[in-house]
């Protein structure tokens, strides 16, 4: 009797604490973001997850210039078109320079190129171990004022600071 009562006691405190850590996790978790084109319409989104210690985003969008374009994570939540300038430069928390293959790099929104086929239409699966969607840290997505998806022009070529070379900003979607 003595031990149940203990072991009652004993998941009564565990509880609280998991039940609070899974509802931090949960708004943080998963989220949809719209991407527009330059005219401002919608023409796909991504769906971006955090799985441990990375996060996971899943892109589906059409309309594009069939060939490979770099997409990036630009540092504030805005996408006014056409230029999506106000998105501002790469999210790059770290300080670094851009590109993959830049010894002085890499952003922290520098990503994979994807690449949409003759219909324009692109479907890609990139993960991110520098970047998180959990509230607080430096590398978040969610930080005040979010960060924006942006899909450009043309290919990242993963050395030229500060954007790859990879010309107009085509696409954008706020992560907030
Ligand atoms: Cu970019």
């Amino acid at each position: 009797m003595n031990k149940l009562l203990l072991f009652v006691a004993s998941l009564c405190l565990l509880l609280p604490a998991s039940q609070a850590a899974a509802e931090e996790g949960h708004g943080a978790h998963a989220l949809t973001v719209a991407i527009m084109n330059a005219e401002g319409k919608t023409i796909g989104s991504a769906k971006l997850t955090q799985e441990a210690d990375n996060v996971r985003i899943r892109v589906e969008a059409e309309k594009l210039t069939p060939g490979v374009h770099a997409i990036h994570i630009h540092e504030t939540g805005k996408c006014d078109p056409p230029d999506f300038k106000s998105a501002g430069e790469h999210f790059n928390p770290g300080h670094k320079q851009h590109g993959f293959n830049n010894p002085q790099g890499f952003h922290a929104g520098d990503l994979p190129n994807i690449t949409a086929d003759a219909e324009g239409k692109v479907k890609a699966d990139i993960t991110s171990a520098v970047i998180t969607l959990l509230p607080g840290k430096p590398n978040s997505l969610r930080k005040e004022g979010g960060t924006a998806l942006i899909i450009h022009e043309k290919a990242d070529d993963y050395v030229t600071d500060p954007a790859g070379n990879a010309g107009a900003r085509i696409a954008c979607g706020v992560i907030r």
